[in-house]
């Protein structure tokens, strides 16, 4: 997380007043935890051409088709990528969706500073993903309420009792919690199952990683759960967007 500070820092070239500037920084953002609250399959698809875990998951397709696939069949929003260095993805990736769709864009990073916040606003996004296990409760504060006053939905994602304890505040919208370890990425439903009781009502919980069938789906929703994020599922196939009707 250090490195990826220092890499910030460095790539800030383009200041912040004309990300200020820039045409989508006014744009009216799209409530994903509205849509998720009001959905019955609760399907939050991303688009992702590879990860750690796996070296290549994507099959060549643009993001505009991933994506374009990802809205006809219904999905309440779509979780974009913009990591380059372990997922191959950029800030294009996420403009290049917003000129596509017109659903709920998370910008999926690793966020420690608030300039990735303004950069994900004027990218399209419609809200962010924060990581517990990498910020502390202070900046998780900082940070949430500074995209709260941009318009940005927050999405806080934690893997254990202990992160979810040090997050509850109210500029969260939704809590998300990752079935994969990102240490040594092991992968259960166990996680989301373990935890569902200690998330508060007032968030709406999201389910993420390793959902690979319906029948995992069906298996979360009575411990709550309105929101599943998937990826590598529907990106695995030929067809993203069919695998997300399905
Ligand atoms: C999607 P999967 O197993 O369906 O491809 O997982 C998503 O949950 C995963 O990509 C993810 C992630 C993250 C990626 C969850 N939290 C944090 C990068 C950073």
């Amino acid at each position: 997380i250090d490195k990826k500070r220092e890499v910030i820092l460095k790539k800030s070239i383009i200041p912040v007043s004309q990300l200020e500037a820039s045409v989508l920084f006014d744009r009216k953002t799209i409530s994903l935890s509205t849509n998720l609250k009001n959905s019955y399959s609760g399907i939050i698809a991303e688009h992702k051409r590879r990860s750690p875990s796996k070296a290549e998951i994507n099959y060549g397709f643009t993001v505009e088709e991933v994506v374009k696939g990802y809205e006809d069949a219904g999905v309440c929003g779509i979780s974009v990528l913009t990591d380059g260095k372990y997922f191959g993805g950029s800030l294009d990736d996420l403009l290049l969706a917003r000129a596509t769709v017109n659903i709920p864009l998370l910008r999926k990073e690793f966020i420690v500073d608030e300039y990735q916040i303004l950069e994900a606003k004027a990218h399209g996004a419609d809200l962010i993903l924060l990581i517990a296990a990498v910020l502390t409760r202070e900046e998780i504060k900082s940070l949430s309420a500074f995209a709260k006053s941009l318009g940005l939905e927050v999405l806080l994602e934690v893997h254990n009792l202990e992160e979810l304890e040090k997050s509850i505040m109210p500029t969260l919208d939704m809590i998300g919690v990752n079935n994969r370890n990102l240490k040594t990425f092991e992968v259960s439903l166990d996680f989301s199952k373990q935890l569902a009781d200690q998330i508060p009502n007032d968030f709406v919980k999201v389910s993420e990683s390793g959902i690979s069938s319906i029948e995992a789906i069906n298996e979360l929703k009575p411990y709550g759960y309105k929101g599943f994020l998937i990826g590598e599922n529907f990106m695995k196939t030929n067809n993203a967007g069919q695998a997300a009707t399905e």
